[in-house]
């Protein structure tokens, strides 16, 4: 079903009306740059005369119309529409709205001219084909492998330099426009590619031209050997220090891992933690080393609660075969025998002295708390962040900065613990990729009016909780296409 605002919104007529009077037109009305009230409203204007109006894109409709399109981005998105090809079923027209109103003026459709069609007179040889790309990250696949690594990487980094300079609207400017490049079919060769689509301003655009030009962008060059960037990117590698404390130490002149060990009575147990095991934390986590911490956290879970589960998310769950860390998720199939559970994994794994550190968190209360207004990446669930010791007897090559012959290894975890009717939400957060979690939300709320967490999914008109029963319903009652998390890769 879908949300409430959603179905006030699209609450047409029955289309795909039976009833039609003229069997050889099946109408799909296009919506990029129609507008979703608009559209109803013209989907009940036509079949109230008798017009077939189909409600989804498909090989039965004949006439495509569009509103304020341009001829090259209507055949661009009919382009990107798959649709399995029916035998003797041509293409349908690509049509502009001044068809669609003097057949509605006349009462019957009239017979289709040069000047209604949106079609490219001249076909685009040597020219790149354009691409139509919806807005929000959640709305389009985004694999981990993709045609344009060194231009999204490029982004990113200005993303998050930008990001320690504590400049939100720019992190979120450059993260769009790498996004879309993540999620685009094919290697960008040329700007005009880009043309037309969402989220590539001016500072974008000249970034990318310059790539492609030169293949280095100055800025981009300036910026990563930048003694700021350098030390910023450091700091922030270490477990414990965040953006606010980075920049701290930056202002008082602190540049090295050495200059941050001098300031030892300053720091927290958590970063103390993260100094000392810095070299192993700052290697790569590898799939194998994953899933033999996942047996390790499933033996002690099954120990302290029989039944309970445990799956592996984050970015693993995307199909990374590297992490910094490892995310796990632990829920019981009945609600409330989680409670307390945590403490006793935690119990099991320091007795068998497999915890280096650890930072428990608890809920606040029984109730999950309302998702706030504006996104945010942080909810309330039980969780535990740890470094744990992962032993090479796991058969695990451990080697890594300090050497073969090293018998154990470092490695960042996080558990998180969601009771059953929250898991499906607690899942779909801890599988990331972060921007895609930070658009998914911001899909939610602007575009639906609800307020998407970790904990559950907000209705404010209703002041209740929607309650879902696994990720492909989230995507369902949200109106999204469900993408499985090989292709959240935002
Ligand atoms: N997350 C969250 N709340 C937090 C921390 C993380 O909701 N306090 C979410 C955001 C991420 C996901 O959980 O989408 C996993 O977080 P990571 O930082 O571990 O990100 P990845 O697993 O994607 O990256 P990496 O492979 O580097 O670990
Ligand atoms: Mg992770």
């Amino acid at each position: 079903m879908l949300p409430k605002r959603r179905r006030a919104r699209v609450g047409t007529p029955g289309p795909d009306s039976s009833a039609a009077r003229f069997p050889g037109v099946a109408i799909y009305l296009a919506e990029p740059h129609m507008g979703r009230s608009r559209r109803a409203f013209l989907t009940r204007l036509a079949l109230s005369k008798g017009f077939r109006v189909l409600d989804a894109y498909s090989s039965e409709v004949t006439h495509v119309v569009m509103e304020q399109t341009s001829a090259e981005e209507a055949v661009c998105w009919q382009e990107s529409r798959v649709v399995p090809p029916q035998s003797g079923c041509a293409r349908p027209a690509l049509l502009d709205i001044s068809w669609f109103t003097e057949s509605m003026a006349a009462g019957q459709p009239v017979p289709v001219e040069g000047r209604h069609r949106l079609q490219v007179a001249v076909p685009r040889k040597g020219l790149p084909s354009l691409v139509w790309m919806p807005p929000y990250a959640c709305q389009r696949p985004t694999p981990l492998t993709h045609h344009n690594t060194s231009l999204s990487e490029a982004l990113e980094m200005l993303a998050e330099a930008a990001g320690f300079d504590g400049s939100e609207g720019r992190v979120l400017a450059f993260s769009r426009a790498a996004s879309m490049l993540k999620a685009f079919p094919g290697p960008v060769t040329a700007l005009s590619q880009l043309q037309g689509l969402p989220h590539f301003g001016e500072h974008s655009c000249r970034v990318v031209q310059e790539l492609l030009d030169r293949g280095e962008c100055v800025e981009v060059e300036r910026v990563r050997l930048s003694a700021r960037y350098r030390s910023m990117k450091l700091f922030t590698g270490i477990f414990g220090v965040g953006v606010r404390t980075a920049d701290r130490w930056y202002r008082e002149g602190l540049r090295t891992l050495d200059d941050v060990r001098g300031q030892v009575q300053r720091l927290t147990q958590q970063q103390k933690a993260g100094l000392r095991h810095h070299a192993d934390l700052s290697t790569p986590v590898q799939r194998p080393d994953a899933e033999a911490l996942q047996q390790v956290v499933e033996a002690a879970v099954e120990q302290a609660l029989p039944g309970a589960t445990v799956t592996l998310a984050g970015g693993f769950r995307r199909g990374k075969l590297q992490g910094h860390d490892v995310d796990f998720l632990i829920t019981h199939p009945e609600e409330g025998q989680e409670v307390g559970l945590l403490s006793r994994v935690m119990h099991s794994l320091k007795e068998q002295g497999l915890v280096l550190y650890h930072q428990h968190w608890l809920p606040q209360g029984q109730e999950p708390a309302r998702p706030a207004r504006r996104s945010r990446t942080t909810d309330t669930l039980e969780r535990c962040f740890c470094i744990l010791r992962l032993p090479s007897s796991l058969g695990v090559a451990v080697g890594g900065a300090l050497g073969p012959c090293r018998p154990w290894k470092a490695v960042r975890v996080d558990l998180v613990v969601a009771p059953i009717s929250q898991f499906p939400f607690a899942l779909l957060g801890w599988t990331g990729s972060k921007h895609f979690e930070r658009e998914l939300r911001r899909f939610s709320r602007k575009e639906r009016g609800l307020w998407l967490n970790s904990e559950g999914l907000y209705d404010p008109e209703q002041e209740t909780f929607v309650h879902l029963a696994a990720e492909e319903d989230i995507f369902r009652h949200l109106g999204l296409t469900y993408l499985p998390p090989q292709l959240r890769n935002a």
